[in-house]
């Protein structure tokens, strides 16, 4: 008697366990559920893996589109050619995904594949960078940041520190290295440099493309202080080159820092995402970076599921972004008639 009412107790026991456990799978299905209907499968072309600013994008996305999210992504790498995305968005349209997303490495040359994914009826979503096209509808939304404000805002910060030590705009000496030719980071960036030379009367010595490398921001740096010997601001359009130049201007046995007066030279840069360029930050090494946001993936994440919910998402989504610097005399910088607040690093 006793071993079949044992028996009994560990059926009811064992029944009662696997009911609470499909009932614990169901509510985690329902719950995967409730945000996606079905697995998306979405096709993403990453222009490249040139800095850390694009491996972190690159991790955001991949953890906000994973298969615990209900996704399917398929990651292909451009290494920083625009002829390897348009492969990649041709063989996505191929394997018929739900969503194409691209960060695309310059602005123009899209109209044609983006053309192929509207006739394949696969909704496309433009990370980062911007494509110019010439009809908008090619793809249905954009997130990213504003270049344009960014480089007004360091520009700004360059001017309001340099006025707060009484030095005269024709007595700043820059060079400009600049991001990836034609990308809309570079646009941006030497925009709010070039604007402000023209408004304030610096004197801009020379521009190189460091193509948003260390490598190359260390050869165009190196370039430009064997040209010159008046270089007192050096304009970096991201931390990578600006690891690089200081490099080449510690080789050249000059230091680097905000006290130009007494013969520092000026490095400033977009990003905030690089440790060591935070750290150079940090030390006064680095005078001030505008941040630029990296994590598009659970914006990208709640895009595709506005859209599959049948809603329209906003055409054009900015990220929010702040100024770094650990000069603590400049609390604030005025773009236009706004007024935006500096993050002080200590
Ligand atoms: C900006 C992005 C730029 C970063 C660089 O959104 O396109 O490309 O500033 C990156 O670090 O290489």
């Amino acid at each position: 008697m006793r071993k079949s009412v044992q028996l009994t107790s560990a059926i009811l026991l064992l029944a009662v366990l696997l009911t609470a456990c499909r009932s614990s799978s169901v509510s985690e299905s329902s719950t995967s559920a409730s945000s996606l209907e079905k697995t998306v499968t979405v096709g993403f072309s990453q222009l490249g893996a040139e800095s850390d600013w694009r491996s972190t994008n690159t991790e955001s996305m991949q953890t906000a589109l994973s298969r615990e999210n209900g996704y399917n992504l398929i990651y292909k790498n451009g290494q920083q050619k625009q002829a390897n995305q348009v492969t990649a968005l041709r063989m996505f349209i191929q394997q018929d995904v739900d969503y194409i997303v691209l960060a695309p490495e310059t602005e123009t040359g899209w109209d044609f594949v983006l053309k192929e994914a509207q006739e394949a009826g696969i909704p496309v979503i433009i990370v980062d960078r911007r494509v110019d096209v010439e009809d908008p509808s090619l793809y249905t939304c954009w997130v990213g940041s504003d270049f344009d404000l960014e480089g007004r805002k360091v520009a700004a910060w360059i001017h309001e520190y340099t006025q707060s030590k009484g030095i005269e705009g024709q007595d700043i000496h820059i060079v400009h290295i600049q991001g990836t030719e034609g990308s809309t980071a570079q646009i941006g960036r030497t925009r709010g440099l070039t604007n402000a030379v023209r408004m304030y009367g610096w004197d801009l010595l020379a521009q190189g493309d460091g193509d948003f490398t260390e490598v190359r921001g260390r050869e165009v740096m190196a370039s430009f202080l064997r040209q010159y010997d008046n270089i007192n601001v050096v304009y970096c359009e991201n931390d990578n080159e600006a690891i690089g130049a200081i490099a080449a201007i510690e080789a050249a046995g000059k230091k680097v820092g905000p006290d130009i007066a007494n013969g520092e030279i000026m490095v400033v840069s977009f990003d905030g995402i690089n440790a060591d360029a935070m750290q150079y930050l940090k030390e006064g090494k680095i005078s001030c970076i505008a941040e630029c946001n990296p994590h598009h993936g659970p914006r990208v994440q709640a895009l595709i599921e506005t859209l599959e919910r049948g809603e329209t998402p906003d055409k054009y989504n900015y990220v929010q972004e702040t100024l770094f610097s650990s000069v603590q005399e400049i609390k604030s910088v005025t773009v236009g008639d706004e007024s935006y607040e500096v993050t002080i690093v200590k």
